[in-house]
């Protein structure tokens, strides 16, 4: 990949450079590589793509719901059947490591998959009245042009994971991906529009903040889904619920893996190294925070050390690597200032620049793990990169209630092979997402995903979950015509 691959948004069926500056996307692991090129979208252009995704949105959402799913499923057959290549894009352009982006490709494939099935599920609910001659139906209906802002660590999956439920359930989109990772997206609206998605349905459009408070601002974006920080999901909710429009916003995690004595060793050790090193640490659910019992902490530090040192750093593209770098020079700036800034730490891996001309030209950050004796900025604060903050605690109540100590919740992972302990866990973690005996991160498509506390607002994602976002209900006191009857 040496010529850039022209980038084209989407809108009304028409692909068409779009009006703004200029936009380039560059490999993270070599950023003298632009891997695609074309242009922003204007605030114009959103405002055609609203208005082409509400001129389709009645069509579509008469469009019998096996003919939509069908859709899905000629979208998923074409993804999957370009898995390789546009997993190798994935890595060249986002950064995580080849075998990551052709399973997140592949995993875009499931998704589609899985919504493309909702024409074969029930939809909707039938209850008993208390009067006679009635039933009362709740059915659902499409909630009208959805408006969706899509980070870049999943640039395939989690627009697929949003976009194929909307589309399922008869809702039209006008989508902003995030600005370093264009091409995956453009694959995705290729595939679709590929597939026989009609024209307007599916919108794509490209730019930063402008461009996305143009979706969010809209009078007729009539739901809004995000995943990306706490921050700018807070600031979308604060701005749709001004103009009463609902959101479904994923955002932070700082995800504790606790480690206790009775665990099964070599498998915690595996499992908290993909945690917090896959895909270099930037997933809202990866491992950022470690906690120890002391029966197993000096063994398990000692290993995980080794481990980290070992891992293999480098080229995404090439097969031997299992981290790549982080997304952008400003993420690598901004990683590493943090780490710097710790005082109350030890460092037990990474931490030190790179110096060969690979990685200290690229974005790269050293597996790092540290740990702290109290809490820290590094403790509470959510990094989005290869940095993994341990904390010992006193025994398992204790590791326990550190594991709860975060603003966030939305994911954890807790690994002990006593059966009663766990239990207890489940009803005691205020997450999302809990993991017990595996890594923090991963996310099936036909279950629910999202976070608790400052992790999400509003319903979950993915599974049937999605319905509630995608869909409004009617309830329906359904009685014959003919009195006495
Ligand atoms: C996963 O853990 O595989 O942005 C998915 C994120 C999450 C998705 C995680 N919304 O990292």
């Amino acid at each position: 990949m040496t010529t850039p691959i022209p980038l084209q948004h989407f809108v009304g069926g028409r692909w068409a450079t779009g009006a703004g500056e200029p936009l380039r996307s560059v490999s993270p692991a070599r950023p003298d590589i632009v891997v695609a090129e074309g242009a922003t979208s204007t605030v114009a252009d959103v405002v055609d793509a609203v208005t082409a995704a509400a001129d389709a949105g009645a069509r579509w959402a008469r469009t019998p719901m096996h003919q939509r799913g069908a859709v899905l499923a000629a979208a998923a057959a074409i993804v999957e059947q370009r898995a390789d290549e546009w997993g190798l894009e994935l890595a060249v352009e986002e950064g995580k490591t080849r075998a990551e982006g052709v399973g997140e490709v592949t995993r875009a494939a499931q998704v589609l998959r899985f919504f493309a099935g909702e024409s074969d599920r029930e939809t909707g609910e039938v209850y008993a009245s208390p009067r006679a001659g009635e039933q009362i139906l709740v059915t659902h209906r499409p909630v009208g042009v959805v408006g969706m802002i899509t980070p870049f660590n999943f640039p395939i999956a989690i627009p697929a994971w949003k976009i194929a439920p909307a589309l399922v359930y008869g809702n039209t989109v006008v989508w902003k991906p995030a600005g370093p990772v264009p091409l995956l997206a453009m694959r995705l609206a290729q595939a679709l529009e590929s597939a026989g998605l009609p024209a307007g349905v599916l919108n794509l459009v490209y730019g930063e903040n402008e461009v996305g408070t143009a979706i969010v601002e809209h009078p007729g974006v009539q739901a809004i889904s995000f995943t990306g920080s706490t921050t700018v999901g807070r600031r979308i909710a604060a701005a749709a619920a001004g103009r009463g429009v609902p959101v479904q916003a994923e955002m932070g995690g700082k995800n504790a893996a606790v480690v206790l004595d009775d665990a099964d060793f070599d498998l915690a050790v595996d499992q908290v190294m993909l945690g917090a090193f896959r895909s270099a640490g930037q997933k809202c659910t990866a491992t950022s925070r470690l906690i120890l019992t002391p029966g197993i902490a000096d063994r398990f530090l000692a290993a995980l050390a080794e481990r980290a040192r070992a891992l293999v750093v480098g080229d995404p593209a090439e097969d031997r690597t299992e981290m790549g770098p982080v997304i952008t020079e400003a993420a690598r700036q901004r990683i590493t200032a943090a780490v710097a800034a710790i005082e109350n730490g030890t460092v037990v891996a990474g931490g030190e620049p790179y110096t060969d001309e690979l990685r200290a030209r690229g974005h790269f950050i050293a597996p790092t793990v540290i740990e702290v004796d109290g809490s820290a900025d590094i403790w509470t604060d959510e990094l989005f990169g290869p940095v993994l903050a341990v904390r010992r605690a006193g025994d398992a109540e204790a590791a326990l209630t550190l594991a709860a100590e975060s603003e966030y919740g939305l994911s954890a992972a807790v690994f002990t092979q006593d059966l009663t302990r766990a239990l207890d866990v489940i009803d005691r973690l205020d997450v999302g997402v809990l993991h017990i005996n595996s890594e923090t991160a991963g996310a099936d498509p036909h279950v629910p995903f999202g976070g608790a506390k400052s992790s999400g607002l509003g319903p979950r994602e993915q599974g049937r979950a999605a319905r509630e976002f995608y869909t409004q209900t009617t309830t329906v006191y359904l009685r014959g015509g003919r009195s006495g009857a």
